[in-house]
């Protein structure tokens, strides 16, 4: 899954119209560098992040997707918590809702029922604006498969198809880089619960932290990170560096086909 990032624009200076051709680039360079999601997102939720408005987030993803929908025949994610959003993304042609707060927000289950798309939900402890500020666990992999398994079938019982639901731990999200490295290293127990897993490491804080470098320099490390997400079973990587990982994971998937599968549960 390759993240789109469609930057703010204005709308007084033909900005707009930068934006939307930006992001029709950069989506045909993702489909050639071998993604298969494109995930395109309008609200920043980023630590520290506040809330941009329903208008705000549709002004900027509605051109996108429709502009996408055109170009490129990838399947289009809308990464957004808003029913509205939701609603329009999926007219527009978004074909997949990724909602990093796993369809809580009022409104937003009933959306993705109607809606019947396949949806990731992701697994948050606090919000956004304060999250990093003391996140607590008893025990980060359970709680957080504990978390999913009930929100999934939460969603299920509100009429969600079981086979469009996929899981994600929710890396720096409400939880600090020892956290981050737990959830990585015990991602088994999350593919337990019977979800395909998606997540996201691409170029976060944890890395960061491990490897000492600044943002762009975090190629390597989240290579790394998402070789091993995949090798614990993840069947989406949400990334950045599209072309690079894909190579990476070509690697990973030619020798994982070679390996006895019961090899890999020691
Ligand atoms: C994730 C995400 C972000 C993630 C899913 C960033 C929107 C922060 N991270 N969605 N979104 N999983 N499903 O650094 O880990 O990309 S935003």
């Amino acid at each position: 899954m390759g993240i789109l990032n469609v930057t703010p624009d204005s709308f007084s200076d033909g900005g707009h119209f930068v934006a939307v051709d930006d992001a029709r680039r950069q989506a045909e360079r993702m489909l050639e560098d071998g993604a298969s999601i494109i995930d395109i997102g309008g609200e920043s939720t980023r630590p520290g992040a506040e809330d941009v408005s329903e208008s705000q987030e549709l002004d900027r993803v509605i051109p996108v997707i429709e502009a996408l929908r055109d170009a490129t025949a990838l399947p289009i994610s809308v990464d957004t918590s808003k029913p509205q959003v939701m609603r329009a993304a999926i007219s527009a042609g978004a074909t997949m809702i990724n909602d990093v707060l796993a369809l809580q927000e009022p409104g937003s289950l009933e959306a993705a029922v109607d809606l019947a798309v396949p949806v990731c939900l992701m697994h948050m402890q606090g919000r956004p604006r304060t999250m990093q500020e003391s996140p607590h666990y008893e025990a980060v992999t359970s709680d957080v498969a504990s978390f999913l398994r009930n929100r999934a079938e939460q969603c299920i019982e509100a009429g969600v198809a079981a086979d469009s639901i996929i899981v994600d731990p929710g890396f720096g999200f409400g939880k600090t880089h020892a956290h981050n490295v737990e959830m990585l290293a015990n991602l088994r127990q999350l593919r337990a619960l019977g979800y395909p897993v998606l997540i996201g490491v691409s170029r976060k804080s944890t890395l960061g932290e491990i490897t000492g470098r600044a943002v762009p320099d975090r190629l390597s490390g989240s290579i790394a990170a998402a070789v091993v997400a995949v090798m614990h079973g993840a069947q989406i990587v949400r990334v950045h560096d599209v072309r690079e990982t894909v190579d990476a994971l070509k690697v990973v998937s030619a020798v994982l086909d070679r390996i006895n599968i019961h090899e890999l549960d020691h």
